[in-house]
């Protein structure tokens, strides 16, 4: 079993992640899992933060002379940004604020932004760096493109920049939606006897846990409900590589859509929970779109689903060991596929 933990604040000192059940002989340099934060870090759309922001990180357990040890691996990644917002009552409405106020019983909505703030993604990609390296030594690739931002399709990298520059200017921020697509996963991941083995449901829970996802679907997803099964069944391909919660050798292929940023530059109407008088509540983040970012969290996300997939399917402590099984396991299913 392959399980993750992030801790950490968005202004402490640190934000740590722990990887456990990961196999030992992964090779994986510093530079791996400082091109993943990089990719993250200057996504386009992101706030002044992300220039401060260096992502300086430290592995401090699980990797010997760059080789994984199979131990729980750990990271540390320092936060420049540290100067902490002050206390405030005035909940900054779609954000995590009021329910988490709530939740904890607290006036002060620092404390919940502080943790539900998307900082914590940081850590969860540096693990997620190890799980695309072991993933790709298996020879399977994962990767990601944002198919639409705000109401633009087709997007080029000018005309994304240039409407995350009108919506800056207009006080405004954007959602959007992006693809993620793995490739030559091998077949019978996942599984069909309980609704938590369904691989859709775990790839589903892992993308809608990243902050702003607010729609997931698979294959044909929403589109399919229109179709007549003879239509559907024409296309194999709206299966998105899954049926029964277990992939079936083709593109795993699914989709999210992204809430635009809540965080407006100018403010938001809402209430103070001390006095009970309407303010503007000024954002703390000026983020313009979070959608390139989550398209490089969520590939990693997926990544630590499907490695924790992988080592359920075919056991194994190292990665010598796992690419053994993983190659019989391709032979003989590849005899079946080819011939469809
Ligand atoms: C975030 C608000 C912004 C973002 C931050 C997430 O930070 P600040 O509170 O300093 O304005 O830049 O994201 C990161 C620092 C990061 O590395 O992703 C929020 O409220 O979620």
């Amino acid at each position: 079993m392959l399980r993750h933990l992030t801790a950490g604040e968005s202004h402490g000192e640190y934000l740590t992640g722990i990887l456990e059940g990961f196999p030992a002989g992964v090779k994986i340099t510093p530079a791996l899992i400082e091109a993943q934060l990089r990719r993250r870090r200057q996504a386009p759309g992101r706030s002044a933060r992300q220039a401060l922001e260096t992502d300086q990180f430290k592995i401090i357990s699980g990797v010997a002379a760059g080789l994984t040890t199979g131990a729980p691996i750990s990271v540390l990644i320092a936060n420049k940004g540290r100067a902490l917002p002050p206390a405030s009552s005035l909940p900054r409405p779609g954000h995590a604020d009021l329910a988490g106020m709530l939740k904890y019983d607290t006036l002060n909505a620092s404390l919940i932004r502080e943790r539900a703030s998307a900082r914590e993604t940081a850590a969860g990609v540096a693990l997620g760096a190890f799980a695309l390296r072991f993933l790709e030594m298996l020879d399977v690739g994962v990767n990601s493109r944002v198919l639409s931002l705000g109401e633009l399709g087709r997007l080029t990298a000018e005309s994304a920049a240039a409407e995350i520059l009108r919506a800056r200017k207009a006080g405004d921020t954007l959602g959007g939606i992006f693809e993620l697509t793995v490739e030559n996963l091998p077949a019978g991941l996942g599984g069909f006897g309980q609704r938590d083995r369904r691989l859709g449901a775990r790839l589903g829970a892992a993308l809608l846990g990243i902050n702003g996802v607010k729609g997931f679907e698979i294959g044909g997803g929403f589109s399919l409900a229109a179709l007549g099964g003879k239509a559907a069944s024409l296309d194999p391909g709206l299966s998105g590589g899954l049926d029964g919660g277990m992939t079936n050798g083709r593109v795993l292929r699914v989709r999210c859509a992204v809430k635009p940023v809540p965080g407006l530059p100018g403010g938001s109407p809402s209430t103070d929970l001390k006095s009970f008088r309407k303010k503007l509540s000024s954002s703390a983040t000026s983020d313009t779109t979070a959608v390139f970012a989550a398209a490089v969290i969520a590939e990693n996300a997926a990544a630590l689903e499907l490695a924790g997939a992988v080592l359920e399917k075919f056991g194994g402590d190292s990665l010598g060991e796992i690419r053994t099984r993983v190659d019989e396991w391709r032979k003989r299913t590849q005899k079946i596929l080819r011939r469809l």
